[in-house]
């Protein structure tokens, strides 16, 4: 040993982030503490280092205050004692047993979610399918991915993702369909932004309202809701008048051309056609019909605005076509490219953790069912699909289905009809949870057991991204409480009803070996999903694994970035097979009653139901409220105001949504975010106003327009809190919970007036330090809770027209010691250093608001992006905030002209 070797610091593990289908690669650095420095990981492929504001923020959210630590069993009172792991594993399996033997293995359910690692989907999925015999398994990914398995597996016949990362930096066209990929993919949206910076590729966003990825698009195409697949048949057609068509590759490897032709002719006999269906001028359709013709190297990428459609297969299917058609597949830089949501979205898929897949890539013919009976060794296939989580959820209304296992998912926030989700998991005669948390709106329906699953941090498996690429999630925590893995807790159940020698692992190793195995068996090329190369790994090499890109064969171990190039489908006569596309609707499905159509989707800081990002303060700082985007013209049809609140109606719920104008909004079209639930917010699921609609291929809902009616509302009063636990609402109240720098708060409106809230702060607060201003006549109560010499609680009442704004206290709330000089300056409500408001966060890793960038802007009009960025350090570290810095920059020219 060298003696001038540096003295080694905590060594970071190495892991891979737990958020987007992106699959960053991860350095985290345990603080001993619980905690852990968060790093991107430089030699990670999938990001080189980078981390968006989510990924950066990982070790905000490693707290235990919010977990589930012990197995918790419902008692007759509804409340829930702890229980032994013995007992909890013990009646969870007798409860299955006894309903499977009363019933059948058809009365019996595993709901899943593609935040589970693969090896804990791997046993989920054979115990059900094996072993139990029941083939309802399904997972969250049929509300996320279903129809791109759809797609693919019609045209390519195999659930392959034919491009990889790299294309995104050397192609010179990118479509981005139905993604917004600068907030819910931001390390592929800043290579992107990287290629068109050093290589000028162009960019065209196909979106029905204009988001943050289309902020500077060289082409923004904002179509009619659902109204893709007559734009992309337009674009078949135009290259098959334009003499752009890649005869050969068609000949070669694809079936079904000239009737796929004709079937677009019937769509979308012209331009004009296209322009009606799409609401599109004829000059924007040809332009990208132009570019896109003209540009060999063309990626178009999909995400959500494609998938959750009940067009969404044919969405699906139309780009294939134009892919194929053009021989613009499996080249670098060239490609159709689903962009996956969840971590492990593709894992699920590469195990079949969906209903109407069995294992392996596998269907349920009856060869394959034969085949994974023999390596399974299993007692009891299942023999046909299951049912898909719409109707799976249906059944167990009807209580076809009588017990149901939840895992890593929240289907009382995110599914359609969320309410009565809610209702029919509460008449499960066996209901069970695997969660991470405590508290939310599916524990909110009462499991029978709650079983603590490790989370993120303590978890050791795999996960797949996007582009194919499996990937080590390494523990660097150990395991709290009692919690422990899901595969383990899926194996001790499945020993317990008599499998002990199918589900005897000695580590996620085993299992992830095994499907390797799995993946290779009596394959020889005929699967396009074989990790054989990966079926003897030992612990040590499992361990130690790269991230690759499958498939990797035995005799590929290295894996593959791209195929298809040369043909090569997985159908019996290697051929991709195009398919005849519906013919769309002409009719609007809105009505009198439901004028509008109800999107739905993400915010750029916020992970689904927020059970982790809802717990940083810097996340929680760019968008604090469950809001509501409403374009100008709809606003003054409805009579609704910027900042005023919303009522949301459908057939199916309501939600009440602050309103926020959007000139980027679709006329016609609500957006509203699908984060907010019961949990952290009065009325703001939206999850229970959207329709259970679902595509006829792939079963995924419709999640993004649901006929909907908007009417204004208001109350008398608005107001913050900061501390305060007890502190507990006038009824009909509107609130928000948001996690803010040393505690909670709250963002309320209510009926109440100034009385009725002073007495309630009084009685909540208690005298003893209450600082207290009162202005009846306006509307004003503001107080402030001193407790050894610092702000302890906080809340300020203002009239709906005049709501308090809580910078300048939440910052007092921050931080130390409040001098008793300034104590009467802190209801004030201004900043005690004097300090301006920052507004709403803009770039959450650096914290810095709207204000401090506007006033930047204001400066002078030709400051650039980059002058910011030197200034204030907005946007120098994830970039996640880039595009609306410069939107904020070009509000700031026009507002001031040079
Ligand atoms: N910040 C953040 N990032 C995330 C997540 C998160 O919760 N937060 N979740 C991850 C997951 S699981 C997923 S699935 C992905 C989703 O990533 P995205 O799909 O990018 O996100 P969404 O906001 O659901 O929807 C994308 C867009 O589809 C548009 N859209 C609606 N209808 C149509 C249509 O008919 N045609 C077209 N072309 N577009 C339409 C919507 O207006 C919306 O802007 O994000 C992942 N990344
Ligand atoms: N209206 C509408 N609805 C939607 C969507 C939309 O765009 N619009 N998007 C859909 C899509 S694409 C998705 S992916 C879903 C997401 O929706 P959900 O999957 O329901 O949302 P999450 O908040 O991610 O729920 C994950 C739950 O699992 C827990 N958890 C996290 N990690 C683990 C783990 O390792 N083990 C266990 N046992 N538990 C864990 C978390 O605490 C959390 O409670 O929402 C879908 N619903
Ligand atoms: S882009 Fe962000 S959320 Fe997605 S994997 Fe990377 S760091 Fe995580
Ligand atoms: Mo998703």
């Amino acid at each position: 040993m060298r003696h001038d070797a540096p003295l080694a610091g905590p060594v970071p593990t190495r892991t891979t982030c737990p958020y987007c289908g992106v699959g960053c690669g991860v350095l985290a650095t345990p603080d001993g503490k619980g905690g852990a420095a968060i790093a991107g990981d430089p030699d990670h492929p999938a990001n080189r280092g980078r981390l968006c504001s989510k990924g950066s923020a990982l070790g905000e959210t490693l707290g235990l205050g919010t977990r589930v630590l012990h197995p918790l069993k419902r008692s007759a009172r509804g409340t829930y004692d702890r229980v032994s792991w013995e007992e909890a594993l013990d009646a969870v399996a007798a409860g299955l047993k006894a309903i499977i033997d009363r019933d059948g293995p058809e009365s019996v359910a595993l709901y899943l979610s593609g935040q589970l690692l693969t090896e804990d989907y791997y046993v989920a999925n054979k115990l059900m399918k094996g072993f139990i015999g029941s083939p309802h398994v399904d997972t969250n990914s049929r509300l996320c991915m279903a129809s791109t398995v759809a797609g693919q597996r019609r045209v390519f016949g195999s659930d392959t993702v034919p491009g990889c990362y790299e294309d995104l930096d050397s192609a010179d066209l990118i479509v981005l369909v139905g993604s917004n990929t600068a907030w819910c993919h931001p390390i592929l949206f800043r290579r992107i932004q990287q290629n068109r910076a050093e290589r000028g590729a162009k960019v065209v966003v196909i979106d029905p309202r204009v988001t943050a990825t289309a902020e500077d698009a060289d082409l923004t195409l904002a179509l009619k809701p659902g109204s893709d697949s007559a734009l992309f048949a337009g674009l078949l057609i135009h290259l098959a008048d334009t003499g752009l068509l890649d005869h050969d590759y068609i000949e070669r490897h694809v079936a079904g051309f000239e009737a796929a032709l004709a079937n677009a002719r019937d769509i979308a006999p012209n331009l004009a056609a296209v322009a009606n269906l799409t609401g599109l001028s004829k000059t924007d359709i040809a332009s990208f019909y132009a570019l896109w013709a003209s540009t060999p190297a063309v990626v178009t990428a999909w995400s959500q605005g494609v998938n959750q459609s009940a067009q969404g297969t044919d969405k699906v299917a139309a780009i294939l076509h134009c892919h194929l058609a053009s021989g613009r597949i499996g080249r670098p830089g060239a490609g159709p490219f689903s962009l996956t949501g969840q971590p492990n979205a593709m894992g699920g898929r590469e195990v079949g953790g969906l209903a109407n897949m069995l294992a392996a890539h596998m269907g349920y013919s009856s060869a394959e069912i034969d085949r994974v009976r023999r390596f399974w060794r299993a007692p009891r296939m299942a023999q046909a699909e299951g049912l898909k989580a719409v109707a799976m959820m249906e059944a167990v209304t009807e209580r076809r289905i009588k017990a149901m296992w939840v895992m890593a998912t929240n289907p009382a926030v995110s599914l359609p009809r969320a309410d009565a989700v809610q209702a029919a998991l509460r008449g499960l005669d066996l209901f069970i949870v695997s969660e991470n948390v405590l508290s939310n709106d599916t524990l909110a329906a009462g499991p029978h057991y709650i079983l603590p699953a490790a989370a993120w941090g303590e978890k050791d498996g795999t996960v797949t991204n996007s582009e194919r690429r499996i990937s080590r999630q390494r523990g660097f925590l150990a395991l709290p409480g009692e919690a422990k893995p899901d595969w383990w807790i899926i194996c001790e159940v499945a020993e317990r009803l008599g499998f002990e020698e199918a589900f005897d692992y000695g580590g996620p190793h085993e299992i992830y070996a095994e499907h390797a195995a799995l993946s290779a068996f009596e394959n020889a090329g005929s699967r396009d999903f074989d990790i054989g190369a990966h079926a003897e790994l030992t612990r040590r090499a499992y361990d130690g694994l790269a991230p690759v890109q499958w498939p990797a064969p035995v005799d590929r171990p290295e894996g593959t970035p791209r195929l298809f190039a040369d043909g090569g489908f997985f159908a019996a006569d290697r051929k991709a097979k195009l398919q005849p596309l519906a013919i769309p609707a002409l009719a609007a499905a809105t009505s009198d009653t439901f004028p509008l159509l109800l999107n739905t989707g993400r915010v750029r800081d916020h992970w689904h139901t927020m059970t982790r990002t809802g717990l940083s303060a810097r996340l929680s700082g760019h968008i604090a409220e469950p809001t509501v985007l409403v374009h100008p013209d709809d606003a003054a049809r409805f009579g609704l105001a910027e900042k005023g609140f919303a009522r949301i109606a459908t057939t199916h719920g309501a939600v009440i949504l602050k309103v926020a104008l959007d000139p980027g909004a679709q006329p016609g079209s609500l957006f509203a975010p699908i984060h907010w639930s019961a949990e952290n917010a009065s009325g703001a699921r939206v999850g229970a106003a959207v329709q259970p609609l679902v595509d006829p291929f792939s079963g995924q809902p419709e999640l993004k327009a649901t006929p909907a009616a908007i009417v204004p509302v208001s109350f008398r009063s608005r107001g913050f809190l900061l501390g305060a636990d007890g502190f507990v609402l006038p009824k009909r109240s509107w609130w928000t919970r948001v996690a803010v720098e040393g505690g909670q708060g709250l963002l309320f409106a209510t009926p109440a007036d100034v009385a009725e809230i002073m007495q309630l702060a009084r009685e909540a607060f208690g005298p003893e330090g209450l600082l207290e201003m009162v202005d009846a006549e306006r509307g004003l109560y503001r107080c402030a809770l001193i407790r050894d010499g610092r702000l302890a609680a906080a809340l300020f009442l203002g009239p709906d027209h005049d709501a308090p704004v809580w910078d300048a206290v939440k910052l007092a709330f921050a931080g130390g010691e409040v001098d008793p000089g300034q104590r009467l300056a802190l209801l004030s409500g201004r900043s005690l250093d004097g300090a301006a408001d920052q507004g709403p966060t803009v770039c959450a890793c650096f914290g810095v608001g709207l204000n401090a960038i506007r006033a930047a802007f204001a400066e002078g009009a030709t400051i650039t992006v980059e002058d910011i960025g030197r200034k204030l350090k907005a946007g120098t570290n994830c970039g996640s905030c880039l595009p609306e810095i410069r939107r904020i920059g070009a509000q700031a020219r026009v507002e001031v002209p040079a």
